[in-house]
């Protein structure tokens, strides 16, 4: 019995670790791009997606010789759509999907199987891809399999969620649900969940709707914290010793190309959803909230200058997609803040920063916009040497702040009005 043949469109940073677990757990693998600069580095054993032990497994599945790559599709037992949708304006854009539903069609036959993994607001897998898949021969259910399987890794922590995680998948018959149970069980340590497709993409996006009403509850409870006069963070451990609470950690925003966009792929017509777009409008208000609040922390300041640590969407990542952070930046330099930034997790392509000692020179304050694991290390004395005024603004609750309170540090923090460290004039603290 051959080993199954599994095509994998997108090789982005679902798509890649995806096709690897595939390979090195049986299969045939062809994993299809349209970016060249991805093949070549593929081929030569880079890796150009960053994430943590990702590159080992890449180069271990294509050195088994069960991983292949390239731009062109092949004849396979399944094929799997792991292609971005990403956001215009408050619907999906769903070019890559159409185009990759297209590309496979003429080698659906029958018995194939074919999977949508990317995010896609419901309805979309039967009423979008299975018709360009039909395309007038073929019936979906009847001589082909189709079935959506959402994935819900956490960026950071991919290679072990792929495998760890439930997975949910949806079937446009049940024996379709079965067919890419049987195959995603080739590696998927976690219970499969089955159902049927507008159910799973609903799930999904449900998922992250919940994650984005959370998280502006805990930014709407730190607003209401700043106003009562007390610290949000001693507040949140102390309701979260409730067995049933869990308020998750206010912060700048919400970024990345998923929490920050999925909820609106919930929406439907004359269906009021106002917890999800009031969340939204919460979440997409704290960029505005922090810059006011740093505003604040310079005023009277001639030529202010703001040393921004971190322009990632959050901690310990690299990616700066829909990031909070750069929103926080640019509206200080709308402003007339002179921002200099300094994140050691982004690329200079992706986003050009400053060196650490460039970045705090001369500044009046230093402002944290994303947890960096990192950041807590930074040494206070160093950067009291180099500060204009000893101003720190924690926006992400990361640092130590009394660390840098006996450094001579002013410490504000997000969700508290209290301050370490006051300096009553609030003056040049050198
Ligand atoms: N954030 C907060 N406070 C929190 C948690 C997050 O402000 O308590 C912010 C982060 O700083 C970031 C944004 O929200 O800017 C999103 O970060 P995240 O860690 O919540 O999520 P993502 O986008 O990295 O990954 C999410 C995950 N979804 C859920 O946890 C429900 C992941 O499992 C999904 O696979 C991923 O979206 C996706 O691709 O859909």
């Amino acid at each position: 019995m051959s080993a199954p043949k599994i095509v994998v469109i997108g090789l982005g940073y679902i798509g890649l670790p995806t096709a690897a677990m595939f390979a090195l757990h049986g299969n045939e693998v062809l994993g299809v791009d349209i970016d060249p600069e991805t093949l070549s580095a593929l081929r030569s054993g880079n890796v150009p997606v960053r994430e943590k032990d990702l590159t080992a497994i890449v180069r271990d599945a294509l050195a088994t010789g069960r991983l292949r790559v390239s731009d062109r599709v092949e004849r396979a037992d399944y094929f799997i759509l792991c292609v971005p949708t990403p956001a215009k304006g408050q619907n999906a854009d769903l070019r890559a999907v159409r185009s990759a539903a297209k590309s496979v069609a003429p080698y659906v036959k029958k018995g194939s199987t074919v999977i949508v993994e990317s995010t896609v607001p419901p309805r979309t897998t039967d009423l979008v891809v299975r018709p360009l898949l039909e395309n007038g021969r073929l019936r979906a259910g009847r001589d082909f399999h189709l079935a959506y399987c959402p994935e819900r890794v956490m960026p950071g922590n991919i290679v072990r969620e792929i495998v760890e995680n439930d997975r949910i998948i949806g079937g446009i018959t049940p024996q379709a649900a079965a067919k890419a149970q049987q195959i995603y069980s080739s590696f998927v340590r976690g219970n499969i969940f089955l159902t049927d497709l507008t159910t799973a993409e609903f799930v999904k996006l449900a998922e992250n709707a919940f994650r984005d009403v959370n998280i502006a509850l805990a930014n709407e409870l730190a607003n209401l914290a700043e106003a009562h006069g007390i610290d949000i963070w001693e507040a949140i451990g102390l309701a979260n010793r409730h067995p049933r609470v869990n308020i998750l950690r206010p912060g700048p925003g919400v970024g990345g190309h998923c929490i920050a966009v999925d909820p609106w792929f919930l929406l439907a017509p004359k269906v009021e959803a106002r917890m999800i777009t009031s969340a939204r409008a919460v979440n997409d208000g704290r960029p505005g909230h922090v810059a006011r609040r740093t505003l604040g922390l310079v005023k009277g300041v001639q030529h202010p200058k703001v040393a921004a640590f971190g322009v990632a969407y959050k901690g310990n990542a690299d990616d700066v997609r829909e990031s909070p952070a750069i929103r926080v930046i640019e509206t200080l330099r709308k402003a007339g803040v002179d921002v200099a930034t300094y994140d050691p997790l982004v690329p200079q392509d992706l986003y050009p920063t400053q060196g650490l000692e460039e970045a705090i020179s001369g500044a009046d304050c230093l402002l944290i916009l994303a947890d960096h694991r990192d950041f807590f290390y930074v040494d206070p004395s160093l950067v009291a040497r180099k500060v204009r005024r000893k101003l720190l603004f924690d926006t992400r609750h990361c640092v130590d702040h009394r660390k840098w309170a006996t450094r001579g540090f002013e410490v504000h923090d997000l969700g508290s009005s209290r301050v370490l460290n006051r300096r009553a004039s609030g003056s040049t603290v050198r």
